[in-house]
């Protein structure tokens, strides 16, 4: 018997049937007469901003002199503006994405798919950008923190509270030695132990020779001591065999954490590693997707991962990274892309809900920059950030600076 059956909301077989977030609550009639929907998304704006830093950044892969920022603003019907970033470090020598290319595929690639659809469901559009778009998590992130930024302020809503609630209102923030001068980074460090901003500390190497790195990690961490927590990033410099042995002489030196020591690529290396490390493993580059997160923990290839809403297309994304490292007994830590103050809030908002975030963060972007598009800037104060209950991101454009800064001014 055919058991075909013809839905009460549906008029014809022939007609599809619409699926629930196609459902128009909140319409109105434009001036032409035609029904649109209040919180229709009606244009997304990409600026490019070049902010220099306070001194040279210098990593394995790359020395920054500047960073630079791709600013989202997505304009809905109902007058809601969403502010989101998509930032990454030194064009393509850290990731698959550029500030042009990020860019380009937004307004090329992303707007169309997304112009005329409910700003209001995140799921929805997300969804969209998903079965159409490959990889691009950089952009991705940009436009889901918009996203989450605009519903935010049309519910009167943090974005902390968008994604489930806040357990905390402040994350510690890690601080970033990278001057390559061992002196200089002491004294910097000093300085950041003063004004009670930093008292942990990371140390980037592996764009030089391993011992020399080794011993200016060790003198370091000398000089400090058990005032502060010092870790080392590799940015994957070292091979295996390098590894091993520099991986022992960190653990047996009171280094807390080794970051990314080999490539992403080796990550059957990065098995052996932790299992012989005496200090754990952090993975970054590693994940550069959920589905990264997930094999690294079904193979063991890090006991911490770096949380970064760039590489896992935003603040919704990367708290199901959060929730695979947790179910595989995997320590967290909230990471930075070097985002200014729109995508480290972004970024503040999904690590303030997370159960446990035993390594911390380092949201210091900020910080390193000379200057923000921000009317006020993001507030770090006694070791930490201090994220406000304001709807949204919590944050506004200084519309002046912005046209300032911005690379395509007239
Ligand atoms: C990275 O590889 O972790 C984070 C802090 C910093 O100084 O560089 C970034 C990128
Ligand atoms: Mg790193």
């Amino acid at each position: 018997m055919n058991t075909f059956k013809v839905s009460s909301q549906t008029n014809s077989i022939l007609e599809p049937r619409k699926k629930p977030y196609e459902n128009r609550r909140h319409n109105f009639k434009n001036l032409m007469g035609m029904e649109m929907l209040s919180s229709a998304i009606e244009s997304i704006e990409t600026i490019i901003v070049d902010l220099p830093t306070i001194r040279p950044h210098k990593l394995a892969m790359h020395t920054m002199q500047h960073q630079t920022l791709v600013l989202i603003r997505l304009r809905c019907a109902d007058g809601i503006e969403g502010l989101g970033e998509a930032t990454t470090i030194g064009g393509l020598a850290y990731g698959n994405e550029s500030p042009d290319s990020i860019k380009t595929n937004i307004d090329r690639f992303f707007t169309p798919l997304l112009l005329g659809h409910d700003g209001a469901n995140i799921n929805a559009a997300m969804q969209r950008l998903e079965r159409s778009i490959r990889g691009n998590t950089f952009a991705k992130s940009g436009i889901e923190s918009a996203l989450l930024d605009a519903h935010g302020k049309r519910l009167g809503l943090p974005v902390s509270e968008l994604l489930g609630g806040r357990v905390r209102d402040a994350l510690p923030v890690a601080w970033t030695l990278a001057s390559g001068d061992t002196a200089k980074d002491i004294a910097e460090a000093e300085k950041m132990l003063d004004l009670r901003r930093h008292r942990i500390f990371k140390l980037k190497i592996g764009a030089g020779e391993v011992d020399r790195d080794l011993a200016h990690v060790i003198a370091i961490k000398k000089a400090l001591g058990d005032r502060a927590s010092v870790r080392v990033d590799v940015n994957q410099a070292w091979d295996e065999a390098v590894a091993v042995r520099a991986c022992r002489v960190l653990g047996s030196n009171g280094i807390d954490l080794i970051e990314q020591p080999i490539s992403r690529n080796n990550r059957a290396g990065m098995v052996r590693l932790n299992a012989i490390s005496p200090a754990p493993i952090m993975a970054d580059e590693s994940i550069e997707c959920v589905e990264d997160a997930f094999n690294l923990a079904r193979e063991g290839a890090a006991s911490v991962f770096a949380l970064k809403i760039a590489k896992n297309g935003g603040p919704r994304a990367v708290l199901r990274t959060a929730a695979i490292a947790e179910a595989a007994g995997i320590g967290l830590y909230g990471g930075t892309m070097l985002e200014g103050g729109i995508g480290t809030l972004a970024s503040a908002h999904a690590f303030l809900t997370l159960n446990t975030l035993s390594w911390d963060t380092e949201l210091f972007g900020p910080l390193l920059l000379t200057e923000d598009i921000l009317v006020e800037p993001p507030l770090y104060r006694d070791f930490q950030l201090h994220v406000s209950r304001a709807p949204g991101l919590g944050l506004s454009l200084d519309e002046d600076r912005l046209a300032f800064l911005r690379r395509d001014k007239a």
